[in-house]
């Protein structure tokens, strides 16, 4: 959306008003068939004796930026919109054109010293009506346009109270409260850190703020749109019922923050969900939820998501980093998680996707670099599925610090399957890392596949594997191998493991040889831990290559 404000908006050559003092300006332009000829002309402007009167005194004053609206010169507005950036566009309900554009001029008033003197603002330019010439407004002040249920638009000085019942365009500079009632209103707020509340109201609501620092958003019911450019942190954004879409930098990095989109199908986009020494909770309620962002949890911070029932989605690049908390509950419903990283360095990773048929994909999950991660996967009943390259790595020693991973998968009832390239890698330059992976899949048919099932190399491994009941199958390439412990315990049913290597001893201990290593010493035999496989009630079949 962001995007779309950029966008450059065509503005016909303007003419100008001037408001100022919470005076009204209104255009008796029409957009409907039943205009009259009267009207057609466009020319029935009506400004108060009030605004008469502040407009002459502004022409006379130098360039300020406390009167809500200056006017200006065709020729300076021109150049102005021609080389100012557009901020934001909306439309209004009869489809009049608003653009808002960052504007600096250089006035012909002079200060003492005979120097040209500076103003700046924001330009809004109205167009797109055929029936009036456009009509262009520097603003310094909270400002409200709004059309009458005849299409006729007013500019005023915004203040509380002033907002109608229909759709209101709002731009707020001050920093104070800025509510559109009912209606399809679009907020803009400019102010810096943001205004001190922004309220919705019903209809579908589009809000648009520079930044969010310790104020509360609540778009209310209807479908809600909430973009802040800058970050969310330290207040609450409500968006009520209704499909819901936010979108922010940063949510939640400096201080406690608090997101509900309700009910409905909510979307939110961040590059940064929580970081810092704060506490950040979302939650968005039922319905099919989207959670997007390139972090989530970072540093210290506590990240509690809970996104109801139904399907929700959630991806992120990182999702727990560096001894920080993330708490991801997604309800029932088939539900995705997919990242990158699902925890990495110190950091506790809880991930609840309640029944339904759930996936979780990533590259790692569980990677203890300068830090001890714990990760637990809990994904309920129905036939849920995971798929990493890596579950469970402990890297210690050398530049990287001791670390050692704790990985907790349990699939629940359903036929479940996992499948990654390395279950439990324990490694380290002078010794050290550690992993733990536990997988428990409970009852159904369940798989589990890998290439290698715990690997200790200048480290430590231990994998323990329960398939409960139900056919299930395990088959790597390789089970076992350097300082590993593998336990299997494939329950009741028919059930198969098949290995291409089961034990194998490894005697490099550099990380980096890791895979050179274990192609050197392929045709060792018995490894430093002990390997067991338990099969208990049904026909379970053990196959395995070179032992
Ligand atoms: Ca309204
Ligand atoms: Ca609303």
């Amino acid at each position: 959306m962001m995007e779309s404000l950029q966008n450059s908006l065509a503005v016909q050559a303007p003419s100008f008003g001037t408001i100022a003092g919470g005076s009204t300006k209104s255009r008796n332009v029409s957009s409907g068939a039943t205009t009259d000829a009267t009207t057609a002309t466009g020319d029935t402007v009506q400004i108060s004796e009030e605004a008469r009167q502040q407009a002459a005194a502004n022409q006379s004053a130098t360039p300020n930026t406390t009167a809500s609206v200056t006017e200006i010169t065709t020729s300076e507005s021109s150049q102005a919109q021609a080389s100012s950036p557009v901020v934001g566009t909306a439309l209004t309900a009869s489809g009049r054109q608003v653009s808002i554009q960052r504007y600096t001029r250089t006035t012909t008033a002079t200060d003492d010293s005979g120097k040209s003197l500076t103003q700046s603002g924001l330009l809004v330019s109205v167009s797109g009506n055929e029936k009036e010439p456009g009509q262009s407004y520097l603003l310094t002040g909270d400002t409200i346009l709004s059309e009458d249920k005849n299409g006729v638009l007013s500019v005023s000085a915004y203040r509380a109270g002033q907002e109608t019942s229909g759709a209101d365009i709002i731009i707020g500079v001050s920093g104070a409260a800025l509510s559109g009632g009912e209606g399809d209103d679009t907020i803009f707020d400019f102010s810096s850190t943001g205004a001190e509340s922004i309220q919705g109201g019903d209809g579908n609501d589009t809000i648009i703020a520079r930044n969010a620092i310790g104020n509360t958003i609540d778009t209310g019911r209807g479908n809600d749109a909430v973009v802040v450019a800058g970050s969310i942190s330290g207040g609450t954004v409500s968006l009520g019922d209704g499909n819901d879409t936010m979108r922010a930098t940063n949510i939640g990095i400096s201080s406690d923050t608090s997101i509900d989109t309700g009910d409905g199908n909510d979307t939110i986009s961040a590059s940064f969900i929580g970081a810092g020494g704060n506490q950040v909770n979302i939650t968005t309620g039922a319905g099919n939820d989207t959670i997007d962002a390139n972090t989530i949890g970072f540093g210290g911070t506590q990240v509690n998501i809970d996104t109801g029932d139904d399907d929700d989605t959630i991806s992120s690049s990182t999702i727990g980093f560096g001894g920080s908390q993330v708490n991801i509950d997604t309800g029932d419903g088939n539900d995705t998680i997919s990242s990158s990283s699902i925890g990495f360095g110190g950091t506790q990773v809880n991930i609840n996707t309640g029944d339904g048929n759930d996936s979780v994909n990533a590259s790692w999950i569980g990677v203890g670099i300068g830090g001890s991660p714990q990760v637990n996967i809990a994904t309920g009943a129905g036939n849920d599925s995971i798929s990493a390259s890596w579950i469970g790595v402990g890297i210690g020693g050398g530049e990287g610090g001791g670390g050692s991973s704790q990985v907790n998968i349990d699939t629940g009832t359903g036929n479940d399957s996992i499948n990654a390239s390395w279950i439990g890698v324990g490694s380290g330059r002078g010794g050290g890392g550690s992993s733990q992976v536990n997988i428990d899949t409970g009852a159904g048919n369940d798989s589990v596949n890998s290439s290698w099932i715990g690997v200790g190399i200048g480290g430590s491994s231990q994998v323990n594997i329960a398939t409960g009941a139900g056919n299930d199958s395990i088959s790597a390439s390789w089970i076992g191998a350097g300082s590993s412990q593998v336990n299997i315990d494939i329950g009741t049913g028919n059930d198969i493991v098949k290995a291409d290597m089961l034990g194998l001893r490894i005697e490099s201990f550099a990380w980096e040889h890791l895979v050179q290593g274990l192609v050197e010493h392929a045709q060792d035999s018995g490894n430093g831990g002990g390997n067991v496989i338990a099969g208990a009630g049904g026909n379970d079949v053990l196959v395995g290559g070179d032992s």
